[in-house]
């Protein structure tokens, strides 16, 4: 069995080894410019729904997968689970589940006070996205660690461990040239079933990602301003 893929054993009670950490501080000149190359790329990102079918280099997303694993975890648990599907006959399973779902939801489960957020961005029930990108990243939250013996143990702060893993994600993509959405259909359930995913995983989203289609389109969206973000004290 090679490393990589030999269960992992989460440490319990034994407490890390400390090593030194003594990053080369950098000049702020050499902060400011990062800093200011990386706040307009990262403004330069945009939710993409209509994606070109032309596949995306696999190295690119296993490298933006490792980069999100990066992420800080609840008790450092790592309670992530990153699905890549790029078999087109799984794709159009999940679309056609996704829009079962989606079509309750859009019909009225939803509420009328949704709706009338969502309709802006005029998404409906239709998820072509989930059959033109090339590959679908559908992660998984651990909501437990499951152990080969069935031993578990409770995972803490899933929610926000996965969520910053997935923001880091969608950095990992966009600076590397790639286009992405997070699409949340619910119930996510169908996911578990189609990716035969263990008991312990919860689906948390479905990323499809790809390069954007030659004719697509974003929303004309304005972000709110520094001074409308953050305050100081
Ligand atoms: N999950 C649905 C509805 C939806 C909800 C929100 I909040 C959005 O920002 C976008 C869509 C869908 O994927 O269409």
């Amino acid at each position: 069995m090679s490393p990589d893929t030999e269960q992992w054993t989460p440490t319990h009670g034994e407490p890390y080894r400390p090593v030194a950490y003594r990053p080369d501080r950098l000049p702020s000149a050499e902060s400011l410019a990062r800093s200011a190359w990386l706040r307009e790329r990262m403004d330069e990102r945009r939710t993409v729904r209509h994606f070109s079918p032309d596949p995306v280099p696999d190295q690119v997303v296993k490298d933006a997968v490792a980069c999100a694993a990066t992420a800080p975890s609840g008790a450092h648990q790592q309670p992530w689970t990153f699905v890549l599907v790029k078999d087109a006959q799984v794709r159009r399973r999940i679309r056609e589940a996704a829009e079962r779902e989606e079509s309750l939801s859009y019909d009225g489960r939803l509420g009328e006070e949704w709706l009338a957020a969502l309709r802006p961005l005029g998404t409906d029930a239709v998820k072509t996205h989930l059959t033109d990108a090339p590959a679908l990243l559908v992660v998984f939250q651990q909501r437990y660690w499951l152990g080969p013996d069935g031993a578990k143990r409770k995972h803490y702060y899933v929610d926000e461990s996965v969520g910053i893993a997935v923001g880091m994600l969608l950095t990992a993509l966009h600076l590397s040239g790639l286009a992405a959405l997070v699409h949340t259909p619910s119930p996510m359930r169908f996911l578990s079933q189609a990716l035969h995913r263990p008991e312990n995983e919860k689906a948390f989203a479905v990323i499809p990602i790809g390069y954007p289609a030659e004719d697509c389109e974003v929303p004309d969206l304005v972000r709110k301003s520094l001074d409308q973000v953050m305050t100081e004290v």
